[in-house]
């Protein structure tokens, strides 16, 4: 009898679940960083060394995105690992936007917390603060630090929109109340110098757009006056968020931390460090694919001075694609020669060609992680899904809608264990991509804007007609197989509409 009860009891015990390991885990993301815009993806037109030794060390892969093919969107669902065209207003967010990820919303951070992890954000936001405004001379709440970060040190926007302040936590840093920060839409006063008033000043002239308040020499999207002591210089943006992140890590170093480092390089006004200016061929692009290597390298040193690297899981990814003139003169176009900054991709930034979320994607972690290259299909909304499952944490049920778990392909486990799907989209999800296996399926319902692609290859169906694509043939997707392969087309768009339709991806219940 005793013996049965033991045996029913053995029976009946739950599969054991492996022990969660607890790594630091980093994730460096890159600004507009195209597929084919660093050495180890192919180009020799720039070379970057710590980009490509940490690929040698880790796992390449060739077929890792972004979830769309602009800033915000890709942000929102990185932290919060639900598709951004499940949710309005989650576009390129404006100066004043208010904070898009509400409190309570299911969170890679949260969920990294409830870990026991120490997590921070340093650099580029871009997914707003306050509600409904900021309050940029109080307290900027709810940001990250009311989503799950312990510590932020942010650009608030992107560096063509105003301000150009850090903010530290929930203030910005430096300011002197005796010089209010004032951030709006209309100019504030009729001799409010601006790049179209005061063109003649400017160090980096602008070609489209971005010709409001001249800070830095530089004029720029939206106006603002006042905090002159908060003001930073563009030039020593990645130096500072270096800094900012070598000594949050040397103070977490006993701890798990999570540390996301959103460069803003390559993303114009491309100003690099004096250090970097005029050392590539392609002009201040190039120059910032320089120093986003650096910053790499940066903390890959940091990592190994403080022993480290054994025990941190880094990711290095992009959040869209390549653009060449995005607004200002800097002889991108002019200085591109045969680069091609999306590889053998059609489209960039803006696009949901593969050009648009197709882009360098690399994990380290010494010991740990096989190195080699790997077809896996992985995205930047599976980190949240995939970081969960490494550290034992459950996921709320109705939270991170189309996070999977790609974890065996992250740590280049044997065997297929990435994704057999993904929808890749624009700036507002009008525009979709679905890639299918070896399939794509692109659904334009507005034609995306001309003047950011130039000389990358665009070609596109006509509006409100799906193109469909086989990937291994035709990675530039150029030959449009929608007319002769109606069975194909017919059950990729009936997946893309369920898709949508079922409003998540994520099982409900997790197995
Ligand atoms: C666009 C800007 C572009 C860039 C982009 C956001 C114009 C004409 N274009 O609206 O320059 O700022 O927004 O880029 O203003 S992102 O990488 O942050 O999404
Ligand atoms: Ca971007």
């Amino acid at each position: 009898m005793k013996h049965t009860v033991i045996l029913f009891c053995l029976l009946t015990v739950p599969t054991v679940l492996p022990a969660a390991e607890k790594p630091n885990i980093i994730v460096i993301m890159a600004d507009d960083l195209g597929y084919g815009d660093v050495s180890c993806y192919g180009t020799s037109a720039v070379q970057t060394p710590n980009i490509d030794r940490l690929a040698r060390e880790g796992r390449r892969f060739t077929s890792g995105y972004c979830s769309a093919s602009t800033c915000t969107p890709t942000r929102y669902s990185f932290l919060t690992g639900t598709y951004a065209m499940r949710q309005k207003g989650t576009g390129i967010a404006p100066p004043n936007g208010p904070s898009i990820i509400k409190p309570g919303t299911e969170t890679l951070p949260a969920i990294l917390k409830r870990a026991g992890y120490a997590t921070a954000v340093i650099g580029k936001w871009h997914l707003g603060l306050g509600d409904p405004t900021p309050d940029w001379n109080g307290t900027l709440k709810p940001g990250p630090l009311e989503i799950g970060f312990d510590y932020c040190f942010l650009l608030p926007t992107t560096n063509d929109r105003v301000p150009q302040v850090y903010v530290e936590n929930h203030r910005v840093k430096h300011l002197d109340p005796a010089d209010p920060l004032w951030v709006g839409n209309a100019k504030p006063s009729e001799d409010h110098p601006t790049g179209l008033t005061h063109r003649h000043l400017l160090k980096m002239d602008w070609d489209y757009g971005h010709n409001a308040t001249i800070h830095n020499g530089i004029s720029r999207i939206g106006f603002y006056t006042g905090g002159m002591k908060a003001r930073f210089r563009d030039e020593d943006l990645s130096d500072e968020w270096v800094n900012q992140s070598n000594h949050w890590i040397e103070q977490h170093k006993e701890r798990p931390f999570f540390l996301f480092f959103a460069s803003h390089d390559i993303h114009a006004p491309r100003i690099a460090h004096e250090r970097f200016q005029g050392k590539s061929a392609l002009g201040p692009r190039g120059d910032c694919i320089l120093e986003f290597d650096w910053c790499v390298g940066e903390l890959m040193k940091t990592l190994d001075r403080l022993g480290l690297a054994e025990k941190t899981l880094l990711l290095v990814c992009s959040d869209n694609g390549p653009v060449l003139n995005d607004g200002y003169k800097d002889d991108a176009v002019e200085k591109l020669g045969t680069h091609q900054p999306a590889g053998v991709f059609s489209g960039g930034k803006y696009s949901v060609f593969e050009g648009g979320t197709r882009t360098p994607f690399i994990t380290r972690w010494k010991g740990r992680i096989q190195p080699g290259v790997s077809d896996q299909i992985v995205c930047t909304v599976d980190l949240a899904a995939s970081f969960a499952a490494l550290t034992g944490q459950s996921i709320a049920e109705h939270g991170c809608l189309d996070s999977l778990n790609v974890l065996g392909a992250l740590l280049g486990q044997p065997g297929p264990k990435g994704r057999d799907h993904l929808l890749q989209q624009d700036n507002n999800g009008d525009n979709l991509g679905f890639r299918d296996g070896d399939w794509k399926l692109v659904r334009l319902t507005k034609r995306g804007k001309s003047q950011a692609v130039v000389s990358l290859k665009q070609h596109a169906p006509p509006a409100g007609k799906h193109g469909l694509y086989y990937l291994p043939d035709d990675p530039g997707e150029q030959n449009d197989l929608s007319a002769s392969q109606p069975d194909k087309l017919k059950s990729m768009v009936g997946r893309l509409d369920k898709l949508i339709a079922d409003g998540r991806t994520r099982p409900a219940k997790q197995p």
